[in-house]
């Protein structure tokens, strides 16, 4: 019996792209042990003094979760010392920690080092989101806009989520893999070998608690949605779990659409409310890879040019026709 460990795989996905220094394989087994560590904390949050508010807020203007800080000093740790990355662009932090010389390597890594932080204290799903770019400015020491590029030039991108079981879901551009961690020999094991959208979409996924505050394509589009056709398609059913990792992967899995669309509360959310480089950018390369669609509703969310570290985007990703769909709407109602 051969057990495909998460290294194994990295290595012979490497090995496809020709002679390797390696560090690549060994920055995503980095991500994979730091994501050990987060699950053994979440597996006894309760126990383990995790649950809760640090009392202060974040650069998003969101109470900051004890796991939150304990999630970043973790990856940051892990990551800034590890001799393959020269920055780390961080949902949880203003700035991107710039990596000193000694350490500093040639990969860049965004990461939302605890997604679906209402879900904490309930025990809901949670998880961790990650991208990896190269570095693009001259000398040793990177620069705060090395963390500022299109979703395109992502060279990998994944997430892990802290559910029923902890599962990594990664690709490095050659397809999508998703290994589930085995608490009792303590490796990620492949479990879900190259992963693609299946066709029939079942699933939407949206907070409907804000319609009251949705722009007419997503009204147009949950109207569809809702709507009965004939060949038994429609309606689709919801599911909404409130943390991005968890709702996309159900919907990879099975089929659905995820929305967080821009809406008419407070200002900040004209742009919706998730972050184009730590959370829409990694999520839509893998909807990609697995053969589905990520959208603004009029831009290919991996074509976005970024300006800021923390700049939100409207995210619609999911099965390739269904998104199509919206964007239809988006047409009309810009027409
Ligand atoms: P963070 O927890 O990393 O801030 O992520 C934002 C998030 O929790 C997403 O995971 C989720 O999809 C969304 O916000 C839920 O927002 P809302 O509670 O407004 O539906």
């Amino acid at each position: 019996m051969t057990l495909t460990t998460i290294e194994r795989h990295i290595i012979q996905e490497e090995r496809k792209l020709g002679p390797t220094t390696g560090t690549f394989t060994n920055l995503l087994y980095d991500i994979a042990v730091a994501a050990k560590v987060i699950s053994r904390e979440v597996r006894r949050a309760g126990l383990n003094d995790i649950i809760g508010g640090t009392g202060d807020v974040n650069v998003q203007g969101e109470s900051v979760q004890k796991l939150d800080v304990y999630s970043n000093e973790l990856l940051i740790g892990m990551l800034s010392r590890s001799g393959r990355v020269c920055a780390v662009g961080s949902e949880e932090l203003p700035r991107p920690v710039i990596v000193p010389e000694k350490w500093a390597g040639k990969y860049v890594v965004n990461i939302d080092p605890l997604d679906g932080s209402s879900n904490i204290g309930v025990n809901a799903s949670i998880g961790s989101i990650f991208s990896i770019l190269p570095k693009k400015s001259d000398g040793k020491i990177a620069q705060d806009t090395d963390c500022l590029q299109a979703g395109s030039q992502q060279l990998g991108a994944g997430y892990v989520m802290y559910g029923s079981s902890t599962v990594l879901v990664y690709s490095t551009g050659h397809g999508v893999y998703g290994f589930t961690l085995d608490p009792t020999v303590g490796e990620f094991v492949l479990s879900h070998n190259q992963i693609r959208f299946p066709d029939r979409c079942k699933y939407y996924s949206i907070n409907e608690g804000y319609s009251a505050y949705w722009d007419a394509p997503t009204r147009d589009f949950i109207a569809w949605a809702k709507s009965v056709d004939k060949q038994g398609r429609r309606p689709l059913s919801h599911r909404y779990i409130g943390a991005l990792v968890a709702d996309f992967h159900r919907n990879l899995i099975d089929g659905g659409v995820f929305l967080y669309p821009r809406d008419s509360r407070e200002p900040q959310h004209t742009n919706g409310k998730l972050r184009l480089l730590v959370e829409a950018n990694p999520i839509a390369f893998l909807a990609e890879q697995a053969g589905g669609t990520a959208t603004t509703g009029t831009e290919r969310i991996l074509d976005v040019v970024p300006s800021d570290l923390h700049q939100r985007v409207p995210l619609v990703v999911g099965n390739r026709a269904e998104v199509a769909t919206y964007q239809e709407f988006a047409r009309k109602a810009a027409a």
